[in-house]
């Protein structure tokens, strides 16, 4: 604990450090609120996990490009329509720089906490779901002239779902679990479900889908919601914003907010997808950036909202028979129970098919 005020110290600019406290379910990096001894004198630290990003100076690099865009096309254009929208803050060290490298090796960052807000792992409502669609379409808006070229590859492979089941295969093929009902019915779920893998990678090869800037983890838990006005504020955890699809993003966000028994439910059975607030959710997307999105973009909607769970699925249950070396877990078996969620998702997602094209007809 000493230990964490005494790098917290380090990026406060003025003020003592008072408090810090484990902030968030984040299941890849360690995230603290600070509490400084002045009146609103709070800030984020985080503890960037490098065996995940192994280069986190890459990470500070997009993260410094993708804010200072964002800044800029605030105030160059009427995209926020003169709405609250707070983009994150990076607070350099005493000595000037973005990150730390304490002496044990560790790398920490420092995020301005975004006054008078809030965040939820589940929606609450449909007002909800439509604010967070519209955070989403509104950071899309923001960076859609930001050619993609400009931010690295801060995470290689990440939402390439075909490398996920290639290695997914690798690791069933050398895995020594014993057999289990749950087990079982995972390997059956992927081995139906192969071919899906494929389908916005092709796209992509084939020229029909562009590469964009995106956010990459926009689960409903990092939309900052206004406490009073209930309305969206920002969009946090920009550590894998860079090129890649929407595609990526919508089924992110739809995979998240449509679940409404959220990611860490023991009911996994009882998972569904709930198109209401998918509605809300595309509804909120499209009244910001509802003009960027092609035909072919909206051919792929569906795809991409079933690939997404199926793939988190499948990043859980690889982890799983891995040994647990990629996602935080919090107690055994975690990582099995959050891919049978994902999984129970996808299930329901398919059997929907029709309900959620019909929604993406109205888009069009
Ligand atoms: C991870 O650590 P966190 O919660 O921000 C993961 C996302 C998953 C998410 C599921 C870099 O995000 O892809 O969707 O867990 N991030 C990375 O909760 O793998
Ligand atoms: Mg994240």
């Amino acid at each position: 604990m000493n230990n964490l005020f005494s790098i917290a110290g380090q990026f406060a600019l003025r003020g003592k450090v008072i408090d810090v406290t484990e902030f968030g379910k984040g299941n890849i990096n360690r995230t603290f609120l600070v509490t400084m001894d002045f009146d609103g004198g709070r800030f984020i630290l985080q503890r960037i996990n490098t065996q995940v990003f192994c280069k986190p100076d890459l990470l500070m690099h997009n993260m410094l490009i993708s804010t200072g865009h964002m800044t800029r096309r605030m105030l160059e254009t009427q995209l926020t329509g003169g709405r609250r929208w707070e983009v994150p803050v990076v607070i350099p060290t005493g000595a000037g720089k973005e990150y730390l490298r304490a002496s044990d090796g560790s790398f920490w960052r420092a995020i301005g906490f975004i006054d008078g807000s809030e965040s939820f792992a589940v929606i609450n409502d449909c007002n909800h779901a439509q604010e967070v669609g519209y955070a989403l379409g509104l950071f899309h808006a923001l960076l859609a002239d930001l050619p993609p070229e400009s931010l690295a590859d801060t995470l290689e492979g990440f939402h390439i779902a075909p490398r996920y089941l290639r290695h997914y295969e690798e690791v069933l093929a050398k895995c020594q679990l014993a057999s289990s009902p749950e087990l079982d019915y995972c390997i059956r779920f992927v081995g139906q479900r192969r071919d899906l893998a494929h389908v916005l990678e092709d796209a992509k090869a084939e020229g029909r889908l562009l590469l964009r800037t995106i956010h990459g983890d926009p689960k409903t838990d990092n939309v900052m919601m206004d406490v009073s006005t209930r309305q969206a504020v920002g969009i946090v955890d920009l550590d894998t914003v860079k090129p890649g699809l929407v595609h990526y993003d919508i089924g992110d966000c739809l995979r998240s907010a449509c679940n409404l028994m959220g990611e860490d439910t023991d009911k996994w059975e009882s998972v569904c997808f709930d198109t209401d607030v998918a509605s809300a959710v595309l509804n909120g997307y499209s009244s910001v950036a509802r003009g960027f999105l092609t035909k072919n973009d909206l051919d792929y909607l569906y795809d991409s909202i079933r690939l997404i769970a199926f793939e988190l699925g499948l990043r859980f249950f690889t982890d799983y028979m891995e040994g647990d070396v990629y996602f935080r877990v919090r107690r055994p078996n975690h990582n099995l129970a959050r891919a049978l969620i994902q999984f129970r998702l996808t299930e329901s997602i398919e059997t929907q098919r029709a309900a959620i094209n019909s929604i993406i007809r109205d888009m069009r």
